[in-house]
């Protein structure tokens, strides 16, 4: 062995011990407590401590004393987020590929596969006790709700999209249908507060039965339609005046300034279809203002339930040992195109009305990335992320760096849970998972992750290797090529430089894409998030009929 290789081998075993003692010295030996909580539809900067000007007193506080994770991947969409959140698979392996209709293809059924553990299923018979409240979306199947996937108790609602009772509306209290006034609820409950307080109530069932607890909240807020006690909107009407082009350049000073984002990454231009703020008429300006209120109102209301949650969990003696992360499902959304949506009959905001930011705000929510919800560039699949663990993260407000992705939650609760990943569930063969655990990235250690990062949503699709990332726009369209440590925001494609380095990551893709049920696609998926680009004025139209094969 010659000095070099001998020095080399000596860095490594140092390497492993200190890697060894850093786990040792962050992982308590009881077993934490795991609080999941996640946003709906909510960008990139839209956290304090991610640039935004919307107050998060609570959330950044969980930051300080925690880390950020600056590149956490989540899917670009609801459904599919969720299926990846809980299995601990990509989308279309546990079954949804797209949202929960049953498209009649393995990755495309519309709820969880029988070949797929949730992380509720893994931890309770490790001794967890498993809690569910908010926004489930992973069936609209009654026979598939948290109770029939693990969750010891729950309170969620089929799908989002609701913030004030509805007298229509149905939620499932430990898998029993339930109206929304129903007398197990509290009179005019809002929902953010709701899935908080049922949380909170749920948790000291596991305190009074000594168990560690795995909580999953997920919040419908801040998703479309934007509804907000009228209060909490009053304290934003008029700040949105600004508008969004000094609003997006003050979000990434701010973002450049903490260190969250590097100076040299160009952010995302105002896309064609925005227009200049400057040049709306004051009647429109005071509208889109109303809508970034409103947004903001949800956004400041679920930062406060978060505080709420914390402060329950301190007084229970419980904040020291448990592992809270947060995130959100999806980039901000342009659904309703450039000018949003803003209709009554009520007042903005009130049960009694329908808003939507629409593109122009979400260009401003994802500063500095580019394009939206739906798709797979950095504006649409890049989340804030949060871990607060004061027993078990002995870091305080520091960045990690490394790529994470929703995959890796399943990974995190096995290792941390101390919980055996089944072979079979009722019988049938269960998937291995896809992720990895991030507990050496809270050490300040390098994540074991083999494979690189895949993603897949109506045609719209990436695939991640250390900084290399192809992307691209729908079924049909090319693949473009970024270096992301020089730029994150994806504004230099270099396709046309480096064609050997993109085939190998799309040969690499289509592999993926056969193995885990993204092909054969369905048909026509492409069109929910190619309207929005048509709107744009850029990308594809739409398949004009159903083709039989375009994989
Ligand atoms: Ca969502």
């Amino acid at each position: 062995m010659n000095p070099s290789s001998l020095r080399s081998a000596f860095v490594s075993l140092l390497t492993l011990a200190t890697f060894a003692a850093g786990l040792a010295a962050a992982t308590p030996t009881k077993r934490p407590n795991i609080v999941v909580i996640m946003a709906d539809d909510m960008g990139f900067s839209d956290l304090g401590c991610f640039g935004s000007e919307i107050p998060t007193p609570h959330l950044d506080a969980l930051a300080t004393a925690g880390l950020r994770f600056t590149q956490f991947y989540n899917t670009g969409r609801c459904c599919p987020t969720r299926a990846a959140l809980m299995t601990g698979l990509y989308p279309h392996q546990a079954g949804i590929g797209h949202m929960t209709a049953d498209q009649g293809l393995p990755g495309y059924r519309g709820t969880l596969s029988e070949n797929a553990v949730t992380i509720a299923e893994v931890l309770r018979p490790a001794g967890y006790f498993t809690i569910m409240t908010g926004k489930w979306h992973l069936s609209s199947k009654p026979d598939s709700v948290p109770a029939t996937r693990g969750f010891d108790r729950s309170l969620n609602g089929v799908a989002g999209g609701v913030y004030f009772p509805q007298p229509q509306g149905t939620f499932f209290l430990n898998g029993t249908a339930i109206p929304h006034d129903s007398p197990s609820l509290p009179r005019d409950w809002y929902s953010t507060d709701l899935w908080t307080d049922f949380a909170l109530r749920f948790i000291d069932e596991a305190r009074a039965e000594k168990k560690p607890f795995f909580v999953y909240l997920a919040h419908n807020a801040p998703h479309f339609p934007l509804q907000a006690p009228e209060a909490d909107i009053a304290r934003f009407r008029g700040k949105y005046l600004a508008g969004w082009d000094q609003l997006a350049a003050e979000r990434h000073r701010r973002q450049v300034a903490s260190g969250l984002v590097d100076s040299r990454w160009q952010p995302a231009p105002r896309p064609a279809s925005v227009k200049p703020w400057a040049s709306l008429s004051p009647d429109e300006q005071t509208r889109f203002d109303t809508l970034m209120a409103v947004y903001a109102a949800c956004v400041s209301r679920l930062d406060t339930a978060v505080g709420h949650l914390v402060a329950g969990l301190r007084e229970r003696g419980e904040l020291e040992n448990t592992l809270l992360l947060f995130f959100a499902d999806n980039g901000g959304n342009p659904e309703a195109g450039p000018q949003g949506r803003l209709l009554g009959p009520g007042a903005p905001g009130s049960a009694n009305s329908t808003l939507f930011c629409g593109e122009s705000w979400a260009w401003m929510q994802n500063t500095p990335f580019r394009r939206y919800k739906h798709f797979n560039d950095e504006g649409g699949i890049a989340s804030p992320f949060i871990a607060h663990w004061p027993a078990g993260i002995a870091a305080r407000n520091e960045f990690r760096r490394q790529p994470a992705h929703l995959i890796d939650i399943m990974a995190t609760c096995v290792d941390l849970g101390r919980a055996p990943y089944p072979q079979a569930r009722a019988g049938k063969p269960v998937l291995p998972p896809e992720g990895t655990s991030l507990a050496p990235a809270f050490a300040g250690q390098p994540l074991a992750r083999r494979a690189p990062l895949f993603g897949e949503h109506e045609g719209n699709a990436f695939v991640r290797d250390g900084d290399w990332k192809a992307v691209r726009v729908g079924y049909r369209a090319a693949w473009e090529l970024y270096d992301l440590g020089r730029d994150r925001t994806e504004q230099h494609d270099l396709a046309a430089r480096q064609p050997e380095r993109l085939r190998e990551l799309a040969a690499q893709w289509d592999a993926w894409a056969r193995r885990a049920q993204v092909t054969p696609y369905p048909s026509g998926n492409d069109a929910g998030s190619l309207r929005i680009l048509n709107a744009a004025g850029e990308g594809e139209a739409p398949p004009a009929k159903k083709k039989k094969k375009r994989a």
